[in-house]
């Protein structure tokens, strides 16, 4: 048995039967794809996450990528080729892309489900294999010509990178000084130097394209005067595929990082080794920031994804670690030095911390999917009435969320108590849970930073949205709190819910009256930067509630029909973790709200000489 543990009960629990992914495809949206193919793909991607795809997680932690400087190349460990093989051998890096581009078209959530499996087997395989999906940007951003540019770069395989960041331009992606300048023929040549870029080169591909953001000659500053560029590392026949010369784009050093080893991190430079480096304006439009922000969306729900999916088998690897593991007497019998040894699961504490993590890992869960099924219409209209535009709108406000809450609570969770579970014996390279730590730190960093989250999540999905998809959203839940979901037996904890949304409510109205406020006084801006984060993780706690007492109700009913074995045992937890987490984390954004409605400036006025 390998390190990663699916949970593949709760994945089919939230698809069919929360989300009612049956009706989403009853409705003949995505072709013939039925219950029974979508189940099937299921187990077999279980089967090859839990088994080839897994395989190599700690061998190329222990052998990570090695570069060439003399070639500018990365060679990647033989163990992970399998696995990175085994998934694409299996057309799974097509799931979800565009016909036209040799994909298959299915449901987001289900898209999503799929790639949990793979993002908490091995991560960077994923990563590596993204190249049809990014591919789909381009097409879908592309012009017509470039359109079969991206069906050659999906058929053919080959990798893909998302090239934004720069020394002195990381969050600031506008800082970027990466130039462009245009040629004749009406190509551009790429010149500067990008740096922590993922997969900017591998051994495993023919190709590898580059979608960069780069700023013309002559254009504004910031963000806007960025446009995005299409750069191949080998040139090729724009009708066969045929590879030709090598680009000017070379890798020229790989990071040396704390975790995800596995995934190679570049720097990359553009047209300084005597060979330009030639690129196309995507869509010969200069958009590229918006452009650039429809692969960040996704990559954003394919980080926050990873970290959910890595605390969950960090959970259930602590769980059956808890379940073996003998030590100490019944607390009950704690004076009795000749009562029986217990195994640790008997021990309230380890009780508490396994229901905090299964809390948190099947609440984001939830979380991710109930996003994921803002990312069709038809779905999100089945899911939460949303229309198409509404569905837009509630997507965007939960990105952050999915990011922002899954990457921080899944590091926190794996930290403070999954480890823990183990003891001693959590510490050791003999169990995978010190190494999810270290790969998942990287979650709350990239793709923005949480701070950065947090600001999205306030200021653009809430303030510029005039806080129409957090009100449907709200509203959902509220219908909840009015319903007689669990017929009675809920009402304790659907009464701790309305507290907690009146919290979260308080905390953005205290919000935004710090951002009116700073009309008068521009440093009550400083309010919202201080108290963001805190409000973005409330919120998450919020959905996180709500969502797993849903589950309670269908829970609930299933139990009164007199399901038995082990589907008894699968609802019981669902009632008991929904109740544990009402009982025991709801209350905690009262003490949040009392502390966002009385932040103070006053550390802004700080002199740095006091820190
Ligand atoms: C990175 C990669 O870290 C790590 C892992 C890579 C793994 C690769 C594999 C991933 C696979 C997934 C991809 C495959 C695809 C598959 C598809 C399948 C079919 N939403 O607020 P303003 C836009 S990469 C949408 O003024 P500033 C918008 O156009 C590095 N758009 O910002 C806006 O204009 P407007 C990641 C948004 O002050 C314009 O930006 N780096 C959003 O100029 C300007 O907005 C980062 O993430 C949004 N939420 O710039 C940087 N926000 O307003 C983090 C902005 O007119 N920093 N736009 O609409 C930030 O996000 C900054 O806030 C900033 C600030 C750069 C946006
Ligand atoms: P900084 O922006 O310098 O941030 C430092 C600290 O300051 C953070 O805590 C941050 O939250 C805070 N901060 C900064 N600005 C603000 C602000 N305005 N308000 C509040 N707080 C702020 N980039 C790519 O383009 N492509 C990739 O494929 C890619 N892959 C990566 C892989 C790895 C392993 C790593 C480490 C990075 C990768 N990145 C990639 C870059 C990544 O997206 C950036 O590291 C990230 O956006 C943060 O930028 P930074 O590291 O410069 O930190």
């Amino acid at each position: 048995m390998g390190h990663y543990k699916s949970n593949m009960r709760d994945l089919q629990f939230n698809l069919f039967e929360v989300f009612e992914l049956d009706k989403v495809l009853e409705s003949g949206e995505f072709g013939d794809l039925d219950h029974e193919t979508a189940v099937d793909m299921l187990r077999e991607v279980r089967t090859l996450a839990e088994g080839p795809i897994a395989e190599s997680f700690a061998e190329a932690d222990h052998n990570p990528p090695v570069f060439d400087p003399e070639t500018h190349s990365v060679a990647i460990p033989e163990s992970f080729k399998k696995s990175y093989n085994a998934l694409v051998e299996g057309g799974w890096d097509k799931v979800g892309v565009n016909e036209e581009l040799g994909g298959m078209p299915a449901p987001r959530s289900l898209y999503w489900a799929i790639a949990e499996m793979i993002l908490g087997a091995n991560p960077p395989v994923f990563m590596y294999a993204a190249g049809s999906g990014f591919a789909n940007i381009f097409y879908d951003n592309g012009t017509d010509e470039q359109k079969k540019w991206a069906a050659i770069c999906s058929e053919r395989g080959w990798g893909a990178t998302m090239v934004l960041t720069e020394p002195d331009a990381g969050s600031d992606v506008g800082a970027g000084r990466t130039k462009a300048v245009q040629q004749e023929d009406g190509s551009w040549h790429i010149d500067g130097v990008k740096r922590f870029i993922t997969s900017a080169d591998q051994d495993m591909t023919e190709n590898i394209f580059h979608l960069v953001l780069a700023r013309p000659e002559g254009a504004g500053p910031g963000t806007k005067g960025l446009s995005l560029f299409f750069v191949p590392k080998f040139h090729f026949d724009f009708e066969t595929g045929e590879l030709g010369e090598r680009n000017g784009v070379f890798v020229t050093n790989v990071e040396h990082k704390m975790g995800i080893k596995a995934s190679a991190t570049c720097e990359v430079t553009f047209g300084q080794h005597g060979i330009p480096a030639k690129g196309w304006l995507v869509g010969e439009v200069h958009k590229g920031i918006a452009q650039m922000f429809q692969v960040i969306e996704h990559a954003r729900m394919m980080v926050g994804t990873k970290a959910i999916s890595t605390l969950s088998t960090g959970y259930l690897n602590a769980l059956d670690y808890a379940k073996e593991r003998v030590q100490g007497a019944d607390m009950v019998q704690m004076t009795d030095k000749a009562a029986p040894r217990v195994t640790i699961t008997h021990h309230p504490d380890v009780r508490r911390s396994l229901m905090t993590q299964k809390a948190y890992a099947e609440g984001l869960r939830a979380i991710y999917l109930y996003t994921a099924s803002h990312q069709d219409s038809v779905a999100a209209q089945i899911v939460s009435g949303a229309d198409p535009e509404m569905a837009h709108r509630v997507n965007d406000l939960l990105l952050p969320i999915v990011k922002g809450v899954g990457s921080e609570r899944a590091y926190a969770n794996l930290g403070h108590e999954s480890l823990q579970t183990f003891g001693g014996s959590g510490f050791l390279q003999d169990y995978p849970i010190e190494q999810y730590i270290r790969d998942s730190k990287i979650d709350s960093l990239y793709e923005g930073t949480t701070a950065i989250q947090a600001q999205d999540f306030f200021f653009r999905k809430i303030i510029r949205d005039k806080g129409q998809a957090l009100a449907h959203v709200a509203g959902q839940i509220q219908s909840f709190i009015d319903s007689e979901a669990g017929n009675g037996r809920l009402k304790a904890e659907r009464a701790l819910l309305t507290t907690a949304l009146e919290d979260v409510q308080a905390m953005a109205a205290s919000l935004t009256g710090d951002l009116m406020g700073a009309q008068e006084n521009p440093k009550d801006l400083y309010k919202v930067g201080l108290g963001s984060v805190r409000f973005l993780m409330s919120v998450g706690d919020l959905l996180i509630g709500w969502l797993l007492l849903r589950q309670s109700e269908i829970a609930l009913a299933k139990l009164d029909e007199g399901v038995t074995g082990d589907d008894k045992s699968f609802y019981e937890g669902k009632v008991a973790v929904a109740s544990f987490f009402a009982k025991n984390m709801l209350p905690l954004l009262t003490s949040i709200r009392t502390t966002v409605e009385n932040i103070d400036g006053e550390i802004m006025e700080l002199d740095e000489a006091a820190f």
